[in-house]
């Protein structure tokens, strides 16, 4: 694992008003580092127009890539625009192990990195990147800020029946098995207040895939974190491939059962030192 540009200067997030627009920065919550992390499997497409939105949104974040060794080269990209962007950072991974492993390495260099919040997205554009500072500003009432489809005012453009009907499904089984409240527990586009993480046992988490979305709100509910959702609008990608499947979405349900099964049990989600 090679991890490039990590221990580069991040911009603290305490500058003067003047430095961005008005909007931007009153949305963010001030005095905190804030680590975008964007999983990435064969995104080139869209990686560099990406980092540039985001920056052009929040210019005072730090953005790390987890790149899985793309074939497409989306790894090389990533280190080009970080080799020119000192807040653009790569965490290469040898090869694919999922988008669960891969949300979990970027938790972990955001906490081993002393970030005080992490927004993760994907690296698609079906997240706007115009809205990461209302995510970052609603954090001063809450722990997990989350982008949510599933509220008035939220919603997803270009997706088929089935994928709404796939979608919908796994978010009622989170809220049955899981205890979840909240209305959209699939969606990546969430931020965090790493200082509520720290316990969490991070060996613990069961999820490979796409579960670990569901994974982290379990955990974080048990770990007695708050949490606010935002109306977000879910774009299908126009670039680059879609990696969910069949076999991930049962992958999916199989986790939720196991999760299910750790809550009837009282498994602890935080760490127990010896
Ligand atoms: N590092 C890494 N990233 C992954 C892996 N699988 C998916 N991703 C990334 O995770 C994000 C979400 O994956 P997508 O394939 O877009 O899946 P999705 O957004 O749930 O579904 P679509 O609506 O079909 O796009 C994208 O940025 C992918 O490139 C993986 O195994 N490793
Ligand atoms: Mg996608």
């Amino acid at each position: 694992m090679k991890c490039v540009g990590v221990a580069g200067a991040a911009d603290p997030l305490s500058g003067p008003v003047s430095e961005a627009s008005p909007g931007q920065i009153r949305s963010i919550p001030p005095g905190g580092r804030v680590l975008v992390t964007l999983c990435t499997y064969n995104e080139r497409e869209n990686l560099e127009p990406l980092v540039a939105a985001i920056l052009d949104a929040a210019p005072h974040v730090d953005i790390l890539v987890v790149d899985d060794n793309s074939p497409d080269g989306t790894g090389i990209l990533a280190d080009q625009i970080a080799s020119q962007q000192p807040q653009v950072h790569v965490l290469h991974r040898p090869h694919k192990q999922g988008l669960g492993r891969a949300t979990l390495a970027a938790l972990r260099e955001a906490l081993t990195q002393e970030y005080d919040y992490w927004l993760n997205m994907d690296a698609d554009f079906s997240h706007d990147p115009k809205v990461i500072p209302a995510l970052l500003a609603s954090l001063s009432h809450a722990d997990v800020v989350m982008g949510s489809r599933y509220i008035p005012g939220g919603g997803t453009e270009g997706w088929s029946l089935v994928r709404r009907m796939m979608s919908r499904t796994i978010n009622a089984y989170a809220r049955l098995l899981l205890g979840l409240r909240t209305k959209d527990n699939s969606g990546a586009f969430r931020c965090y207040r790493l200082s509520r993480l720290q316990t969490l046992d991070l060996s613990r988490f069961r999820a490979t895939g796409y579960a670990v979305q569901e994974e982290l709100l379990y955990r974080c509910r048990r770990a007695g974190c708050t949490f606010h959702e935002i109306p977000i609008t879910f774009r299908d990608r126009e670039r680059g491939q879609s990696k969910i499947n069949l076999t991930e979405a049962l992958l999916a349900v199989w986790v939720l059962l196991q999760l299910a099964s750790d809550r009837l049990r009282g498994v602890p989600v935080v760490r127990v030192d010896k």
